[in-house]
């Protein structure tokens, strides 16, 4: 909104033209989501710790984790202000994507909240149950779904990566796809984080990717040279993307090993959603299993534990999962799990990125 009335004053400072380009306030929009979080990120840790607000560590985890016991949690509420903030500031106000974006952020950020609030006044150590938590997110979801189906501009066809041509209309069937990638983006950015920095970063990463498919998707001539789908006014999920980012970057800066801070469900359950959400909105839903193929792997890895757990009554396909635990009790020091799943996940994002040329 700032950004509109800096804009309106163009016509007599002819440089603040620069207002109006996208690139520009997509860097402007990860500059101050960084610097926001980066900057209050002291005080909120402080604040969490005043108020009590701690993470208790399960007993059946790696004993390694014992030493984490009180950690500050719930960080994810520095990481949705600074978006919010910053996307109320160089986001284009007009714009209905930005305001689906915001409905999820906030939608999820309740869930989240409420589920990191009946964790730490003791309710309930698990919070929400399984079944109310999971509701919660289909509604929210089938509301976005519902909302973009309905929406005259937006087309429901399903980009399909890799080939030029291939887009079919999936017509209704695009509600449930919308609903299935909301919401299990969500929980998988949840599983992933386990271990210092281990969800966030790759979630920096895929908001990186994202901000260029949004940038390459709203302009039409490039997205003709690319043969990608072109999707009027997704341009501006790059200062979306940008400000995601942005305010990870910030809190990286606090939760990177060892952390003094968590994000908690009210900072991993929005992040995944928005991810979901953008990954819809610029028309490149499939490519998110490859930019988040880390979370994939992640939620892949309970999957198949479970079953094969109650399949073979009591064996177990690793050693615990999600499958980072799996490498912690295989003795790899923490911090060398989170690096290298991050490169795994700055691998997948190039290999994504260079899908646009592989068609
Ligand atoms: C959340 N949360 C962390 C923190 C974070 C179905 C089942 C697989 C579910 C799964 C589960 O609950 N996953 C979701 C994972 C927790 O972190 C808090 O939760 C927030 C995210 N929601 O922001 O507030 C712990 O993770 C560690 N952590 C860090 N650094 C960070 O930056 O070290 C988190 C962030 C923290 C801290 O220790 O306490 C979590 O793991 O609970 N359940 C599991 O993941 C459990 N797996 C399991 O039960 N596996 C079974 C099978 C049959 C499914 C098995 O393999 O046998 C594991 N988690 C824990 N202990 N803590 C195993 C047991």
């Amino acid at each position: 909104m700032l950004y509109k009335l800096i804009y309106f004053f163009h016509t007599e400072y002819s440089w603040l033209n620069v207002f109006h380009y996208i690139t520009f306030r997509a860097i402007l929009s990860t500059l101050t989501a960084l610097l926001f979080s980066l900057v209050c990120g002291r005080w909120v840790i402080n604040k969490l710790r005043i108020m009590h607000v701690k993470q208790y560590i399960r007993n059946d985890g790696p004993a390694s984790h014992k030493s984490k016991e009180g950690t500050p949690t719930m960080g994810g509420c520095l990481i949705l202000s600074a978006f919010i903030l910053t996307v109320a500031l160089w986001g284009e106000p007009a714009s209905i994507y930005v305001w689906i974006v915001m409905f999820v952020t906030l939608s999820f950020g309740c869930i989240g909240f409420a589920d990191d609030y009946i964790k730490i006044t003791g309710k309930s150590s698990n919070g929400l149950s399984a079944v109310s938590k999971f509701s919660m997110q289909v509604l929210a979801a089938l509301i976005i779904a519902l909302a973009l189906y309905y929406y005259p501009g937006f087309d429901l066809q399903l980009n399909i990566p890799f080939f030029k041509s291939a887009a079919p209309d999936i017509g209704m069937l695009y509600i449930p796809l919308v609903v299935l990638i909301i919401v299990a983006t969500s929980n998988a950015v949840n599983l992933t984080d386990g271990l210092d920095g281990l969800a966030i970063s790759p979630v920096i990463v895929a908001f990186g990717s994202y901000l260029i498919f949004a940038y390459l998707s709203g302009h039409f001539k490039i997205a003709a040279y690319l043969h990608i789908p072109y999707v009027a006014g997704t341009g501006e999920i790059s200062v979306v993307c940008g400000a995601a980012a942005g305010a990870g970057l910030g809190f990286l800066w606090y939760n990177s090993f060892p952390a003094e801070v968590f994000m908690g469900d009210v900072g991993s359950l929005p992040l995944g959603a928005i991810l979901g959400t953008v990954a819809i909105l610029t028309k490149q839903e499939l490519i998110l299993i490859l930019v988040g193929g880390l979370f994939v792997v992640e939620a892949l890895s309970v999957i198949f534990q479970v079953i094969y757990f109650k399949v073979t009554g009591g064996k177990r396909i690793f050693k615990m999962a999600p499958v980072h635990h799996h490498f912690e009790l295989k003795g790899w020091p923490e911090p060398k799990v989170i690096v290298r799943f991050w490169i795994i996940a700055i691998v997948l994002a190039l290999l994504s990125i260079s899908t646009l040329k592989l068609r």
